[in-house]
């Protein structure tokens, strides 16, 4: 039995240039690994918190070093000598020592790099692929790649209320063409922007950020994309939305003031996205409404449940808790889940066991924040849900999680299953 023999932290950059942390573990047998932590920007209220340093003489207050020093000198010495396949009991060690309800005391970036990488370590040292360590021999499935071609809402400083806007290629027949299918539409956007004169700087998850007249002109853009690219809109390719909503929403409304659309209540949003459904392909809506509009949930899943998947992420950050709240009330249909959001791979795989229990989807998803880590990608085959969202084909460390979905398509060869999730 290999034993963990050596922790390191360090503060490395994340995709955004601020500090984010990774944790290198060596086992007894040589065997050596590491994990990097992914960071949000529209971030959930009852979130694991991210720990920063807060000395603006570092990197604006964002510096991490005391979330290093948690791993190095709190979290270590506890588990020197552990088993890393005993993820369930490392990871409960780390929750105990840190005491607190939301990872506030060592930091949920502390907690989930040793987490992360005490998993790759288990699987090099069983001498499995990451996916198949953490999924069994029935980890088969590629999920569909929910990309994100035009960032607005806190991602990008442009018009767009709406955080993103994304394309599912949902009829390709493997994960290989699904990229494909992807990448040349966003391609084909490029041009379709720059003949209208927009800009096509991107923002922070790869799509296009251009200041467009509307929301509505973002749907109108990408299914003209979609078709002049050669793909059928909503056979092909389908839309799929992350209102975020969270983030315009005051004083108990939705205020779409980059846009100018005005200020909504949560049945105008209701009655948006129900005509938005059919004119513009949409399979998919995450955080329609405001975290917490609970009320506003359980009506729009009432209204659009049946022909909608309703994601919640904000409103249910990945936690348990939240998750079995939104079971009971018939909040949502879908579970965004993120890592960090919660802090462990164990409560990770447990929020997606409830999904499964409840007939829930779940979608394995990156932060806007991200590094070259490609955890995630493994994740997503191994456990099987059949959906990925991790930004558009643009930006070296959204492709890097495409990429090792291809390598691990190849790696599976005929038995990789790919499929509709909307088709049952
Ligand atoms: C989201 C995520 C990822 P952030 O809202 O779904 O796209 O954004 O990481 O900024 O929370
Ligand atoms: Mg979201």
């Amino acid at each position: 039995m290999d034993k963990i023999k050596d922790i390191k932290a360090m503060e490395i950059l994340d995709s955004r240039g601020n500090p984010t942390v990774r944790v290198h573990i060596t086992l007894d047998s040589g065997i050596t690994t590491s994990a990097s932590v992914p960071s949000g920007a529209s971030t959930g209220e009852h979130e694991a918190v991210e720990l920063r340093d807060g000395d603006e003489k570092r990197y604006n207050g964002k510096g991490v070093l005391k979330a290093v020093a948690h791993v190095n000198d709190v979290i270590a010495p506890k588990i020197l000598g552990d088993n890393p396949a005993e993820q369930a009991k490392i990871d409960h060690k780390m929750i105990h020592l840190d005491g607190s309800k939301n990872k506030s005391n060592l930091g949920a970036n502390a907690i989930l790099g040793v987490s992360m990488a005490a998993a790759k370590a288990a699987a090099l040292s069983a001498k499995l692929p990451l996916y198949q360590y953490l999924g069994g021999v029935g980890a088969r499935t590629l999920p569909v790649p929910m990309l994100n071609i035009i960032n607005g809402g806190q991602h990008a400083d442009n018009s767009v209320d709406l955080q993103e806007f994304m394309i599912m290629p949902i009829g390709a027949p493997s994960f290989s063409e699904a990229l494909r299918y992807g990448a040349e539409t966003f391609h084909t956007l490029k041009k379709i922007l720059k003949s209208k004169n927009y800009t096509t700087a991107v923002g922070d998850e790869g799509g296009f950020a251009p200041n467009l007249k509307s929301n509505d002109e973002a749907c109108e853009i990408i299914v003209e994309a979609i078709q002049k690219a050669g793909f059928e809109p909503g056979k092909d390719i389908s839309l799929a939305l992350d209102s975020a909503a969270s983030s315009f929403f005051s004083n108990g409304s939705y205020d779409m003031h980059w846009s100018g659309a005005g200020v909504q209540s949560t049945q105008d949003m209701i009655d948006l996205y129900q005509a938005w459904l059919d004119k513009y392909f949409v399979v998919s809506l995450e955080d329609g409404l405001d975290e917490n509009d609970w009320d506003g949930f359980q009506k729009l899943t009432t209204t659009l449940g049946n022909r909608l998947q309703i994601v919640g992420d904000d409103l249910f950050v990945t936690n348990q808790e939240f998750v079995a709240r939104g079971i009971k009330n018939k909040s949502a249909n879908s579970v965004l889940i993120k890592l960090n959001q919660i802090g462990t791979v164990t409560e990770t795989i447990d929020t997606i066991q409830l999904c499964r229990k409840a007939g829930w989807s779940f979608i394995i998803s990156h932060r806007s924040g991200e590094t070259e880590d490609t955890f995630m990608a493994d994740l997503a085959v191994a456990m099987g849900g059949g959906q990925i969202k991790t930004g558009s084909a643009c930006r070296s460390e959204r492709i890097a999680k495409y990429n090792r979905l291809l390598e691990i398509e190849q790696e599976l060869g005929a038995s990789a299953y790919f499929y509709n999730p909307f088709s049952h």
